[in-house]
């Protein structure tokens, strides 16, 4: 018997304008669900960009599409978490990880300056881990890069959540979905995120080595200011390597007693 196709559910919402024009992004989401999941997870986008903290949207899009390439299963990073008292104190301690990834403290430099002139992303940003080039720009208006068509079961990350306990919301769900895809990819030397949602001011440090390293403070609170770069072993394709980040399936799955 075949399996039953997957379908990739995305959602983008932003402000005053549409994002191709230049508007505020408010919200995005992406899920890769089977037909009959379609409708709730519609639904869930929407309610998403209606109610999100960076404020309501003027303009949303929410589209389906089938997905034929085979889906590939793998396993969520191991979970840390770093407690801070201080957004001093949680920079640092990233700035640290990503050395320990293999980043030199110049090319973490230049990533925060870069992040600082591109402020409005609704993506991520690629920097060359040798040089502290961005390598994105050409790509998607120089929005930053989109990483789709990934998810994690529910009753699974569930199950996870229950035995490894970190956390249970889909926040969490979503950013180590995201980066346990992305850290995948033998072209990611580490990834460094924190949220532009005000109101969320835990982020983290990934890699395939390290984890997924989650550090409270990473920036003050009422902060629109988020942050996702991806730092890159440019000796790699990176045409291929954005191909992968925005249409390799990817389905995050623990196994019990995998920890
Ligand atoms: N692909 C690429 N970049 C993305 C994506 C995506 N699918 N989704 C978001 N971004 C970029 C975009 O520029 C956003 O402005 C920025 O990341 C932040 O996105 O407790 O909530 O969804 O362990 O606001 C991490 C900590 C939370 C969770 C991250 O990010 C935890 C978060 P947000
Ligand atoms: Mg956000």
């Amino acid at each position: 018997m075949r399996d039953l196709p997957y379908y990739s559910v995305r959602m983008r919402a932003s402000k005053s304008k549409p994002h191709d024009e230049g508007g505020k992004h408010i919200s995005g989401g992406e899920q890769l669900v089977l037909f009959d999941e379609i409708r709730e997870a519609v639904d869930k986008l929407l309610h998403k960009s209606l109610t999100h903290s960076r404020g309501t949207p003027d303009f949303a899009q929410i589209q389906f599409e089938v997905v034929d390439e085979p889906v590939q299963v793998i396993s969520p990073l191991r979970v840390t978490t770093h407690t801070t008292d201080s957004v001093e104190e949680g920079q640092l301690l990233a700035q640290n990880l990503l050395m320990k990834c293999g980043v030199p403290f110049p090319i973490i430099q230049k990533a925060y300056l870069l992040m600082e002139e591109h402020a409005e992303l609704s993506g991520a940003i690629l920097i060359d881990s040798k040089t502290g080039q961005r390598l994105d720009k050409r790509y998607h208006d120089g929005k930053g890069i989109r990483v789709s068509r990934m998810d994690w079961r529910d009753k699974n990350f569930k199950k996870w959540n229950r035995e490894v306990a970190v956390n249970q919301n889909d926040r969490l769900k979503e950013a180590i979905t995201l980066a346990s895809k992305v850290s995948m990819h033998q072209a990611t030397v580490a990834e460094l995120c924190w949220s532009d949602d005000p109101d969320y001011t835990t982020g983290y440090v990934a890699n395939k080595k390290f984890g997924y390293q989650r550090i409270t403070n990473l920036k003050e609170y009422g902060n629109e200011q988020g942050c996702r770069i991806f730092f890159v072993d440019s000796s790699e394709d990176i045409t291929k390597y954005i191909d992968y980040l925005k249409t390799n399936p990817v389905l995050i799955q623990w196994e019990v007693n995998h920890e």
